[in-house]
This record gives structure tokens, sequence and C-alpha cells, in this order.
């Protein structure tokens, strides 16, 4: 229903809630009250959440069932919870994401524009070129014909997850905590492809091109091309990759190519890729300049306004860990609870993961994996008792070999970027 309307159905409601609801109800509603829903509006969003709404006429104009907001009906995803539909945005819930590799199903998305249609993997192809000695066009068949294969779990993890606990708020997405995946990608490494061109001396960043269109319509601009500095670059983690979880890449994480580099902002993963292109400069596409992906040089007070002089370009993702299990607000009747979640810590390693259900007074070690593979996330576990019945609170903290632990307290930045505070969840003894 997204395809032919001009803005998304959250940012209509936001503007303007009347239009919205003619829109979605057939109608326009009283100024408190829908009124007399009825209709080909209603059928259409009885149908949408999934049976009648006896009280329809009772929901407040301006609303959008809940129902609708919960349940992301994406082909081939499953109980991600929808943000915004145009762009598309959803994320998973902790407890989706337990496994040690994120199925296809489970992996978020975020996009910034509108995906191409009817992608032709045959036809497909990548140019690599700007400061190369050879410049190339490959489809996809040369890639894996030229380029060793390989297959590795990477974790991908948007620069704004976590945006949504912000204090003041920060506008964008309202990530929970669930914009991070690990799943398994195959391609070829980027370094190869490049080293296969000739990387020129002068070439100091990459520079990102995808064949997803710009909100507006306007097929002279591009809804996002990042690009990293060409030593993140030649790191032999980056894939260009074609399958995900052995099999083709979702549609919404970027069929039939897509650029997978680890432990930086998703941002620089880009999909539905066509181009790189080698720069003599820090490369400057949409949302590569500005504030965008940006956070200032120095600690700030929360609502603090910055310089925009004073912003600089986010690279490694910071340490993090996700309980996924179990859910929050479990119950248990033994006295103990089971922890289980993952940990990654970006260009880095996680070298421990403490857990407390005391408020942070005290620590216990759990027990933590190596990565698969370097840049896949490393699952924790503990079996903890609880003292007596009652309210407890399991607090996670990640701290890398580095010796960097995940804070308290957000570091609060004007965008919403690198929330890695503690992941608490509840947990009642009864
Ligand atoms: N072409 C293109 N690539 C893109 C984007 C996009 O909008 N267009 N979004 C980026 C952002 S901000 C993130 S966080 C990741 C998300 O990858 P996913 O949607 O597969 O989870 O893709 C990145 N690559
Ligand atoms: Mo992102």
């Amino acid at each position: 229903m997204a395809e032919k309307r001009e803005i998304g159905l959250f940012e209509l409601y936001d503007k303007d809630p009347e239009t919205a609801d003619k829109l979605v109800f057939g109608r326009v509603a009283n100024p408190d009250r829908r009124g007399f829903l009825r209709g080909a509006g209603l059928t259409t969003m009885c149908a949408m959440v999934g049976g009648a709404i006896p009280f329809a006429a009772n929901l407040p104009a301006g609303f959008i069932p809940v129902a609708l907001a919960d349940t992301a009906k994406i082909q081939g995803k499953d109980g991600l919870t929808l943000l915004n539909d145009r762009p598309l945005n959803a994320e998973t819930p902790p407890h989706l994401l337990d496994d040690a590799i994120t199925p296809t199903a489970r992996h978020f998305i975020r996009n910034n524009g509108i995906p191409p249609e009817d992608v032709d993997p045959e036809t497909w192809t990548l140019t690599i070129d700007g400061l190369v000695d050879k410049p190339m066009k490959l489809t996809i068949a040369d890639l894996r014909d030229q380029f060793e294969v390989v297959k590795e779990a990477l974790t991908l993890e948007c620069g704004g997850n976590g945006r949504s606990f912000f204090d003041p708020p920060a506008k964008g997405n309202q990530w929970t905590l669930g914009a991070v995946g690990c799943s398994n990608w195959t391609g070829v490494r980027l370094a190869d492809v490049l080293k296969a061109a000739g990387v020129k001396d002068g070439a100091v960043y990459t520079a990102h091109v995808g064949a997803d269109t710009h909100l507006s319509g306007d097929e002279s601009k591009l809804p996002i091309s990042r690009g990293v500095p060409i030593e993140k670059a030649m790191n032999p983690h980056n894939l260009i990759a074609f399958e995900q979880n052995d099999a083709p890449i979702h549609p919404m994480n970027g069929a039939p190519l897509r650029l997978v580099v680890p432990g930086w902002p998703g941002s620089c993963s880009h999909k539905w890729l066509t181009r790189v292109w080698l720069r003599d400069q820090v490369h400057d596409g949409p949302k590569m300049t500005g504030t965008s992906y940006r956070v200032p040089n120095r600690p700030v007070e929360p609502g603090e306004k910055v310089d925009k002089k004073d912003f600089v370009i986010i690279n490694a993702m910071p340490v993090k860990s996700l309980i996924t299990s179990p859910v929050t607000g479990h119950e248990t009747s033994n006295g103990k609870v089971a922890v289980r979640g993952h940990a990654w810590a970006g260009d880095d390693k996680v070298e421990r993961v403490d857990l407390s259900v005391d408020f942070g007074a005290t620590w216990i070690g759990a027990e933590l994996e190596d990565p698969v593979n370097p840049y896949a996330w490393q699952t924790f576990r503990a079996e903890i008792d609880l003292p007596q019945k009652g309210y407890y609170e399991v607090w996670a903290r990640a701290t890398s070999d580095k010796g960097v632990a995940q804070p308290h307290a957000i570091a609060w930045n004007p965008k919403g970027y690198l929330n890695n505070s503690m992941h608490r969840i509840a947990v009642r003894s009864v």
C-alpha cells in the first residue's frame, strides 16, 4: 500500500492526521473522534489489522492502530517492528535476535530511499573507478569467477541504534535496541577487487553508490552515498556480498549485491551496490557531510548546541551487548534466571561480559564465546541465582580487549548516534 503515496503513513500522520485518516479510513474524522466509521476505508483497515474493529468509532483521530505499527508485514520478514514505511525502517525485538546467526527474516531494515524493483542478478554490474589503474565493470558472475568467494558472519549495526532513549530526544528513526544483526554473508573481499583494479597512490577514500532512488523522485539525487578511508576499505573482512545466509540477499537488505563493512556504522555497508569510486579526498556524498553520521569532537551536555565544524565522522562503532533471553518482563519460579545474549565491539574483540542483578553493585562474569570469525558478535551466557522473591533487573556490560566498557549513561549527542549504554531487562522472581 505504500508504493503510490508521496510520503509514508507515519510521516503523514505526523504532519497531517486529517488527510491520513481520510486516506486510511476513507473519511475525515471528527475533531476528536473518528465518528461513524464505515465503508471501504474501515474494511481496508480491518483487513490490515487482521479482524473487525468493534470500537473503531472511538479511536481518536490521528491514531494509527498499534497493530499496524507492531506487525510489519514485509514479505520474507518475521516479527520486525515497523518504525517507518517510507522509507522502510524496521527493527528486531531483542528476543528475536537470540540466534548466533541472525536469520534473514529477522535482520533489520534501514532504507534511506526507495529500493530498486525487479533487480536482475544476471545483468547487474558493479563499476570500480576513480583513482585506480584499471577501471572495471564486473557482473556478479565475474566476481564469483575472478575472486575468492568467502562466507563470514558479520555484525551490522545502524549508527542510530538506541536513539529512542535520548533525552532530550534526537530527530530520526526512533530505534530502540534492534537495529543490529549478525547474518552470514557470502561474497568476495572488497580489498581483493580494489587490488585487482590497482589503487593509485592518491586514493584516500571510497565512495559507494547504489541503485535505490531518492524519496523526492528526483533522479539526479542519491538517497545516500557514503564511504570509508582507504585503510578501512582494505580490511579483509569487508565483503561485496551476493548471498545472505546461503540464499539470495533479501530485497530490502540490498539484493542482488551489497557491501558489508562490519564494525563501522551500517551506513558504510551500501546496499544495491553499483559503483565503488576511489577519491583523492574524504567523500562528500549525501549523508557524508554536515552532521550526518557525525558526533561532536568532545563530550557535550544533553541538549547542547554544537557548531557544525566541531562534528567528526563516526568510524568504528563502540563496544555493546544485547540480552536476547529471557525477554524483559520474564517471571521465574525457581529463583534462577538463565541469561543469554551477544556482544560486539566495532573493530575490536569483546574480552568479557559482566552481568548484574543488584543495579550494578556487584557483577558476575558471564561465559563468553569467541567470535566465529572476526567481526561476528560473541554469545554470552550465565545462570544467576536471585536471592529472594521480588523485582530484579539484569544489566549487561561488555568490555573490549582495549579495556573499554559500556557506560551506564548515554553519551548524548545532537543526532542520536552511538548509544551503547547497558541493556537492562526486568525479571521477577515469584
Ligand atoms: N543503497 C543504500 N545502502 C544503504 C542504505 C540505504 O538507504 N541505501 N542504508 C544504510 C544504513 S543507514 C544502514 S544502517 C544499513 C542497514 O542495512 P540493512 O537494511 O540490510 O539492515 O544499510 C546501509 N546501506
Ligand atoms: Mo543506519
